[in-house]
């Protein structure tokens, strides 16, 4: 049965976020770019201030009430963490400070200790910066090439040539943060495990919006940022495989991350903690445990269904203008729920200027995808992008915003007639 939110939770949600309810240049607010970050409910901003009111102390080392009142929160929020994942135990769930770190962190260990001059790194067109250039500079200091999924006309990705032999470690956004695109994970890591490659999924567009289970997608590492599914900034996660972890030599050396130091070398502390050096961002991971505690108690089959709704009216919707192109799939089930879009000439940056006007949030540029926008032979794009509070008639508010920038610039097509609408005009660059 299709869980929908109804008007009176969309409400009760609404009134969990208090930044929502305030005017930017006199108009009400309508967030959305909640691909950047989200907004944080009541709930996730109280637990943070209740740390610091009442329980403020360093974890795993003191012996005192609030050192263990810190621990067993720090810890709890882990626990929570690892059954939104359904990951197979907390000691698979690294806490790090987001996406970034977390891709990082496997390509700097297991990278390092697994790849040698010739192996290849299988990427896509459609990576954040986040899951490339770590990727290139593992190339650079191995010797390893990068190759790429190629990307079919429709915004989701060509499967159909076989994985090369010499591919190590498959590297894939969940879903793409510009074009949508939520991409066959499972698929992809049955085709790696053929050949005996590891899959990184980046699951920062993914984890705030579907229901993700680790097990089930089969990928051997995945990584997620808090912030952009309610939780607080410099809070993130890493989640492995037991097995791969384990044998993975530690990233950052200093506290807490080993077990002895002797004058002359140190042994690694137990999972997770090998992988947590330092005093870790406490207030923030239980931060993050509250927001997923939250997303679980609406649901996140109700979220996603919610999202592809307000997707696939906005995508109706923005049909009524011919000089906008939509890019990704056309239809709002194949992504999540974000649009990016042009509109003829207009300059993304330009839209972005004249929404904010209209008290609408969106974001315009290249989204931390460059080498996508090239490929797509465009060098900035609109996007807007929803969560689970974000309204129909909001989506109405931003559409009436288009229609008049549209008659203040007058655009017309691009010189490129790329007017067919919901078509990723994929020109000229080969993979
Ligand atoms: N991967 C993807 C697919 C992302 O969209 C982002 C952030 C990251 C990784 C990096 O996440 P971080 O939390 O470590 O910074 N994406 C965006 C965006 O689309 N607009 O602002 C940030």
């Amino acid at each position: 049965m299709i869980e929908l939110l109804d008007s009176v939770e969309l409400e009760e949600i609404r009134d969990d976020f208090p930044l929502l309810a305030q005017r930017v240049h006199g108009k009400p607010l309508i967030y959305f770019d909640n691909a950047a970050t989200s907004q944080k409910p009541r709930a996730v901003i109280e637990a943070m201030n209740d740390y610091y009111h009442r329980y403020n102390a360093n974890v795993h080392r003191g012996i005192h009430a609030l050192a263990e009142r810190a621990t067993r929160e720090y810890e709890l929020a882990r626990a929570k963490v690892a059954r939104f994942l359904n990951a197979e135990t907390p000691d698979t769930i690294i806490f790090t400070r987001g996406t970034t770190e977390s891709i990082n962190l496997v390509a700097q260990t297991w990278g390092r200790a697994n790849l040698k001059p010739g192996d290849e790194i299988l990427l896509t067109w459609m990576e954040h910066h986040s899951n490339l250039v770590p990727w290139y500079q593992l190339a650079a200091s191995t010797g390893a090439l990068i190759r790429r999924i190629p990307l079919l006309p429709d915004g989701t990705l060509d499967l159909s040539q076989p994985f090369s032999e010499r591919t190590k470690l498959v590297a894939v956004t969940h879903a793409s943060n510009v074009l949508g695109t939520i991409n066959p994970v499972r698929q992809i890591a049955d085709a790696a495990h053929r050949i005996g490659a590891v899959v990184l999924v980046d699951g920062a567009q993914a984890a705030p919006h579907l229901a993700v289970d680790v097990p089930s997608l089969g990928c051997d590492f995945y990584a997620l940022s808090g912030h952009k599914m309610l939780g607080p900034t410099g809070s993130g996660v890493l989640y492995g495989k037991r097995a791969l972890l384990a044998a993975m030599p530690p990233f950052l050396g200093g506290g807490e991350m080993i077990r002895e130091v002797r004058a002359d070398g140190f042994t690694c502390n137990e999972l997770p903690y090998k992988f947590e050096a330092g005093t870790p961002a406490i207030a923030e991971a239980i931060g993050l445990g509250v927001a997923v505690d939250y997303l679980a108690q609406v649901g996140l089959q109700k979220i996603r269904q919610h999202e592809q709704e307000l997707t696939a009216y906005t995508l109706a919707r923005m049909a009524e203008f011919p000089e906008i192109v939509v890019y990704g799939p056309a239809d709002a089930s194949a992504r999540s729920g974000l649009v990016a879009f042009t509109m003829g000439d207009i300059h993304p940056h330009d839209m972005a200027t004249f929404l904010d006007a209209d008290g609408i949030a969106i974001r315009a540029g290249h989204h931390c995808a460059q080498p996508l926008h090239k490929h797509l032979g465009l060098t900035a794009t609109s996007r807007a992008s929803f969560y689970l509070y974000n309204t129909r008639s909001e989506v109405d508010a931003f559409i009436e915003a288009l229609r008049k920038t549209k008659n203040f610039f007058g655009a017309c097509p691009t010189s490129r007639q790329l007017g067919v609408f919901g078509t990723t005009p994929v020109t000229g660059a080969q993979p």
